[in-house]
This record gives structure tokens, C-alpha cells and sequence, in this order.
């Protein structure tokens, strides 16, 4: 396979990666279900049209919006109406708010909003301004992009699976387990496995005292993947999202994210192919750890996580010089 031998080559020069294998079977149609976009799209009795407006209404028990949309060119003038929306929409939706969106109309006269995105000024200008100086930053940095262990990680603006805007300055003073996926991967061994993992690392951490752990999984396919979609993932999987985060954002700024993280993918068809790489991120923002392909272990990681009586013994540490060089200078 084409894109296999490639990142092979670019990998052995580039660091030593492993290449974790495809995202889905080789020269396999990927199989999507029903509720897939694709098959959405293929339906010819639905069409689609982009929208913007604001929510009047949410009723979270019949999953349905009530939206002031603004005019939708050539289909109909701007109007107050009733949209039926996803799980994790209708979770996330907020009275008050600005969206952007995708409404779909079928034959049955049914109208659905789908590719739900928060859409108001502050959270736009924030994402936009950080995504920016990221792509500014990666194309600077051109051929070292990509951050050894030691460096620092790169900041960012994105979105997580409540709508919200996550700056990663939010994480600093905690400890950070960071990968990418995405919700639609069909291999059971790459992205399903990976949350599975991090969910027994956040238990694993949890039981040994570990108290200031963020867990992030920041999304390779935001096009799909909007908040909406993320906080069904993490209903469907039970995720305690109180310190797991599943992220995404503007495609720009996960393109940088990727090259600044060494993450590699590629588009074939259907298939979204990938690297995997897990990262972590000290309480100072430096990249501390990284484990490329999906053989690692929760244990492995928590090890390496900074504990409570570590943190209360490099502070005595701390203390006991300070006052020795005190001492000294009297
Ligand atoms: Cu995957």
C-alpha cells in the first residue's frame, strides 16, 4: 500500500514513529451504516442547505430545536421553526445561542438540523485568532514542526464535546493525556481501542492518588466530528467527561495539531488512515512522554504521571534548600 511505504520513509527520517496501520481494512469499501453522512447524502429525496440562526427553544426529551433562522437563499425566508436534532445536540443546546448548521429535508416533510456548530462572535474570534497564529507557527517552524519530547506543546483554541471553547492554557498546572481519533474509525484495534484505553488510564490514575490528570482526545476529522457528535460518542462509551475531553475545531488548526504532534493522515477514498501517538504533557505545558502506535499500556503512563506524595516531596525538597540557602546566606 502506497501511503503505508510513504510514511514508513518519511517516518524513519522524520522520528521514530511506528505507523499503527490503516483506519480501515485494506482495499475494503468501508462499510457505513444507515445513519452515515455519506449514506445521508446518497438519499436522493434529501437535501441540504446551509443555516445560521439562533435557538429560542430546546426540548431535550423529543430532541427537537426551536430555531429563528435567518433567510436560507432560494429555499425560504428567514422564520422561526422546529428542527429535530441529534442526542448529543440536543444535549449540548443552548437557549440563547448563535449556530451555524447544515438543515437537511426529507420527503416526509421532516426538517433535521445536522453538523450543528456553536456560532457566536467570541468563541469564533477566540478559535479563529488561535488557529492562526498555529498555522503561522507550523509553517515557520516548517521541517521541525513536529515537537520532540521535552519541547513544549503547542497551543490552541478549540471546541469540546459541550460546545465550549478549551484554550490549552486551561490545562496548565495539571498533567495532560493527549491523542487523536475520530468517531467514525471502523478499526476496533485504533481509535475504539485508544479511548478504551484512556478511560482505563483515567481509572488507573484515579485509584493511585493521581488528582490533576486531563485527559484529551482531540478529533482528526472535524468535518464530521462537531461537538454534537463527540458528546454522543462519549454518552454511547459512558466517558466521565469531568477530566476526559473530546475536542475539535476549525480544520486548519487540527492540520497544525497534527504536524506539531507527529500524528500523520491521509485520505484514501473512503478511508481515513492515521498514525497514532500518545502524548504526555506535564503540568507546565512540556511534552514529557509519547508512545507512537497502539501497543502502549495505561500502566506505563500513570507511572510516568507525577504523584501527590511526589508533588509533596519535591515541594519539602523545595523548601528544605530554600531555607539551607537561607541558612547560608545569614
Ligand atoms: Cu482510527
Amino acid at each position: 500500500m502506497k501511503f503505508y511505504q510513504m510514511t514508513r520513509a518519511v517516518l524513519c527520517c522524520a522520528a521514530a514513529l511506528v505507523f499503527a496501520g490503516g483506519c480501515a481494512p485494506k482495499n475494503e469499501p468501508v462499510a457505513r451504516g444507515a445513519s452515515g453522512p455519506d449514506a445521508q447524502a446518497a438519499n436522493p429525496n434529501e437535501k441540504r442547505y446551509p443555516l445560521t440562526g439562533v435557538i429560542l427553544a430546546v426540548d431535550r426529551e423529543h430532541r427537537t430545536l426551536r430555531v429563528k433562522h435567518d433567510e436560507i437563499p432560494g429555499f425560504m425566508p428567514a422564520m422561526t421553526m422546529e428542527f429535530s436534532v441529534s442526542v448529543g445536540d440536543a444535549a449540548n443546546a443552548k437557549v440563547g445561542q448563535r449556530i451555524r448548521a447544515e438543515l437537511v429535508t426529507s420527503e416526509g416533510g421532516d426538517f433535521r438540523l445536522e453538523k450543528i456548530w456553536p456560532d457566536d462572535e467570541a468563541s469564533r474570534a477566540t478559535m479563529d485568532a488561535a488557529s492562526r497564529a498555529l498555522a503561522q507557527d507550523t509553517a515557520i517552524r516548517g521541517r521541525a514542526a513536529y515537537r520532540e519530547v521535552g519541547e513544549l506543546a503547542p497551543a490552541f483554541a478549540l471546541l469540546d464535546q459541550d460546545g465550549r471553547v478549551v484554550e490549552a492554557a486551561r490545562f496548565r498546572g495539571r498533567q495532560v493525556m493527549l491523542n487523536f481519533i475520530f468517531t467514525r474509525c471502523p478499526v476496533a484495534t485504533m481509535c475504539p481501542l485508544a479511548v478504551a484505553k484512556f478511560q482505563q488510564t483515567q481509572r488507573l490514575a484515579a485509584e493511585v492518588g493521581v488528582a490533576d490528570l486531563e485527559l484529551v482526545s482531540i478529533s482528526l476529522d472535524p468535518a464530521y466530528d462537531t461537538p454534537g457528535v463527540l458528546k454522543e460518542y462519549a454518552i454511547q462509551r459512558a466517558i466521565d467527561t469531568g477530566n476526559y475531553s473530546f475536542l475539535t475545531g476549525p480544520d486548519a488548526a487540527i492540520k497544525s495539531l497534527l504536524a506539531q504532534f507527529g500524528v500523520l493522515t491521509k485520505l484514501e477514498g473512503e478511508l481515513l488512515n492515521h498514525t497514532l501517538a500518545t502524548l504526555l504533557i506535564d503540568e507546565n505545558g512540556r511534552i514529557i512522554w509519547r508512545a507512537d502506535g497502539s501497543q502502549w499500556e495505561p500502566r506505563e503512563f500513570v507511572e510516568k504521571m507525577r504523584k501527590p506524595d511526589e508533588a509533596a516531596t519535591a515541594t519539602r525538597g523545595m523548601a528544605g534548600r530554600r531555607q539551607s540557602a537561607q541558612g547560608g546566606g545569614v
